[in-house]
């Protein structure tokens, strides 16, 4: 990644106006999405600020930022508002991307970026849903088989992604750090927090991931 040149590149985009002002990402790391664009953020040398709000412990003021109540949303310097951690990537991939951008722009490149990141932020959803059974509905109406499935789906996405890696690579693709390693990362620790054994179950994926998370660039939102 040529952090130094895509720094470079950002900072003289734009209206003298912007330059001034910091980005401000809302919602907290333990959101995997939330936690996706910090690490983003990161990786691109991104100047931003973070206010850690949550969806459901603050609703009103993340309802001010994003009608549908959910984090993250990032309000750039210009003021607009963005929504969405997919959308907010694709953002910065376009102002700061240069011509390495965390997500390929064309071609088969691009589109096992995105597959392995619809995965990996699709099992980050189905943990969510699972933890939202518990954690939102009275205990008698808690469905544990839905849990199970939901744990279930998180749990095959997951062993797909296992089966593509090589250990002997030091990222998850095209021999560079892309949006499916952010993504990967994200996803890896909240499966594991929500009970699957990553360990036993995906080693590599768990070799990789920590690896990864040991690096300054995502250690710095570690929640
Ligand atoms: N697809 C969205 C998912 C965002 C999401 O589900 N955020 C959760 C926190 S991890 C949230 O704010 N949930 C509150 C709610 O849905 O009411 C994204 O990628 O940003």
């Amino acid at each position: 990644m040529q952090i130094d040149d895509i720094r470079i590149s950002s900072l003289s985009a734009g209206p003298a106006s912007w330059r001034d002002r910091t980005m401000l990402l809302i919602g907290v790391n333990r959101s995997p999405f939330t936690r996706r664009v910090a690490i983003t953020l990161n990786i691109y040398g991104v100047a931003f600020e973070q206010r850690p709000l949550s969806g459901f412990g603050n609703r009103a003021e993340v309802r001010a930022s994003n009608p549908l109540g959910r984090i993250p949303a990032l309000v750039l310097d210009s003021g607009e508002t963005l929504i969405d951690s997919d959308a907010i990537v694709d953002h910065l991939d376009e102002i700061h991307g240069g011509d390495r951008p965390l997500t390929p722009r064309y071609g088969a490149d691009r589109r096992v970026v995105l597959k392995v990141a619809a995965l990996m932020m699709g099992a980050c959803e189905k943990c969510l849903h699972a933890a939202y059974e518990g954690n939102h509905r009275p205990p008698e109406k808690v469905h544990q088989p839905w849990i199970d499935d939901c744990m279930a789906q998180a749990a095959n996405a997951l062993s797909a992604i296992e089966a593509m890696i090589d250990p002997k690579q030091p990222y998850l693709l095209l021999g560079r750090l892309t949006q499916a390693d952010v993504t990967a990362v994200v996803a890896e620790r909240l499966a594991r927090a929500r009970g699957i054994n990553t360990d036993s179950d995906m080693p590599k994926l768990r070799a990789l991931t920590s690896k990864l998370a040991e690096q300054p660039l995502f250690q710095v939102s570690e929640p």
